[in-house]
């Protein structure tokens, strides 16, 4: 069974990253889902990662808000793929996370998507995961079918009554 890490740096992360645990659990993976920071707690988030691919994961997505190390470090650890979760924070929206997290230098990469977008990165989690697991590629197809076939309804609904 496909198994993925979600690792937040604090509790606060949480409301952010329950769409990300849904559509994981949507998909039938496992997901481990963990509190650790890059900061107040080091040797765990760096324990975690290094034995991360012996423990059976196949992935990690990490989420961190303001001066997010988080997701870099967990990538410093490990040979798995990372993908990175910016998490809007008070005073910059989340601007701060994002460039903390994008801006990784050469030889370590975190695939970053947008801010507080835990959806989107569970979904990339979700198509990375199909290349080792073919029973997820028709479970994408019915989910791509269905968001289209969601616009199309709402296009006809447009054109059918809309004034605009
Ligand atoms: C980061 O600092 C966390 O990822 C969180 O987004 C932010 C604030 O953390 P708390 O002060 O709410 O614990 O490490």
């Amino acid at each position: 069974m496909p198994k993925v890490a979600l690792i937040m740096g604090s509790q606060s992360d949480l409301p952010t990253l329950q769409p990300a645990i849904k559509r994981l659990r949507s998909f039938e993976v496992e997901v481990e889902v963990r509190i650790m920071s890059a900061h107040r707690t080091p040797d765990l988030a760096a324990n975690f990662s290094k034995s991360a691919r012996e423990n059976g994961f196949d992935l990690l997505i990490a989420a961190a808000g303001k001066a997010a190390h988080l997701p870099g470090v967990l990538a410093a650890f490990t040979t798995l793929p990372v993908i990175g979760v910016p998490v809007k924070s008070s005073f910059l929206d989340g601007m701060d996370s994002l460039l903390s997290i994008v801006q990784m230098p050469p030889g370590i990469p975190v695939a970053t998507v947008g801010i507080d977008a835990a959806d989107n990165a569970a979904i990339l989690a979700v198509q990375m995961l199909a290349l080792k697991y073919p029973e997820l590629e028709p479970k994408l197809k019915a989910f791509k079918a269905e968001m289209e076939a969601k616009v199309l309804e709402t296009d006809q609904n447009l054109q059918k009554g809309a004034n605009c």
